[in-house]
């Protein structure tokens, strides 16, 4: 199968290489695509060395699916001109999201919603992923009617050049090319992305909007606080989740336990709760701190955990692909 990885130079499209090679994704011939500047560059996939290709020689070999991560506007542009030639975009940018004629794709929670008239499809922010992946079952069983989410998240979802910031600023250097207003280093920044007319910043917004539709449930309601910290392995989340229906905590417990895509890491007595440095790499998506808010009824307090850029992002996208593959839905 032809496999086309467009923004395969950055830090997502590497993972989208890594995860499809792990995954061992039935991949014929892979079409790497990038900037103009880095047509020729070699890259290696499964032992292999391909050159990245330019777009239009990539939509002129009509691959079976494109896994896209260079950004809204390349995506705007051209996701379009890949599904013009019958391949499927599965794309990693927020462009497609909230478009009302496209899906918007957890596979653990919403693949049945898939057809073969899907074209163009989004993959969500990843603080969005690993909370709904965490909240999916609970919904089922209790039916989630708010969540209060404050999230502490990895410089790796701004891209390289923030990864660099820390990195200088760490040894004790002045950034050469800073991503934040801010140091980060030894510091906390409550802005991701931009601030919207309503204080929000629009980070705090994806994680509103795009859970409902995920989820199939425009009643949930979602307020967020979204907050970058100095650290790389994955993004974390307390979430308080108000039920219509009470719950038994050892209920949930097992309820987690079962979610695909989730590992319950919840043993107080002995220090061990989930972390970014023990998400990093991994698929799972982490769960603990476990407990009941004995402040009002039917709500429960969690810690969630995931490596932002696998489960966040490629990891999500290549299990979309998986789905469509299992499915026969790629040509
Ligand atoms: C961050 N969540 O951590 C962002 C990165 O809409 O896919 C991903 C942005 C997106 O900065």
């Amino acid at each position: 199968m032809k496999v086309a990885v467009v923004g395969a130079t950055g830090l997502v499209g590497g993972q989208m290489l890594k995860v499809l090679e792990e995954r061992n994704f039935p991949v014929t011939e892979l079409l790497p695509v990038a900037s103009e500047k880095s047509v020729g560059q070699l890259i290696e996939f499964k032992g292999k060395q391909y050159p990245v290709v330019s777009m239009d020689d990539a939509i002129a070999a009509r691959p079976a699916v494109a896994i896209f991560s260079a950004g809204g506007s390349v995506s705007k542009e051209q996701a379009p001109r890949f599904a013009a030639v019958g391949t499927v975009v599965i794309d990693n940018s927020s462009a497609w999201r909230m478009d009302p004629t496209k899906k918007l794709v957890v596979p653990e929670v919403n693949a049945r919603v898939l057809t073969a008239e899907d074209k163009i499809i989004a993959n969500p922010n990843c603080s969005t992923i690993q909370m709904v992946v965490a909240l999916s079952r609970l919904h089922e069983a209790y039916k989630v009617e708010r969540v209060v989410v404050s999230t502490y998240q990895s410089v790796t979802g701004t891209g390289k050049k923030a990864v660099d910031q820390l990195m200088q600023e760490r040894a004790g250097e002045e950034p050469t090319n800073p991503a934040y207003p801010h140091r980060i280093d030894l510091n906390v920044l409550p802005h991701i992305d931009v601030f919207e007319d309503n204080g929000y910043t629009k980070e705090e917004m994806k994680m509103v909007k795009e859970t409902k539709k995920i989820m199939g449930d425009e009643s949930i309601r979602v307020t967020a606080t979204t907050v970058r910290i100095p650290v790389l392995g994955g993004h974390s989340e307390a979430l308080n989740v108000e039920f219509a229906r009470d719950f038994d905590l050892a209920e949930v417990r097992r309820l987690l336990a079962e979610t695909p895509g989730v590992e319950v890491v919840d043993d107080p007595a002995n220090n061990r709760y989930p972390m970014p440095k023990d998400a990093h790499g991994k698929d799972a998506v982490l769960v603990g701190r476990l407990r009941r808010d004995e402040s009002q009824p039917n709500t429960l307090n969690m810690w969630v955990v995931a490596d932002n850029l696998r489960k966040g992002a490629a990891t999500n996208a290549v299990q979309i692909a998986e789905y469509l593959l299992a499915q026969g839905l790629l040509k």
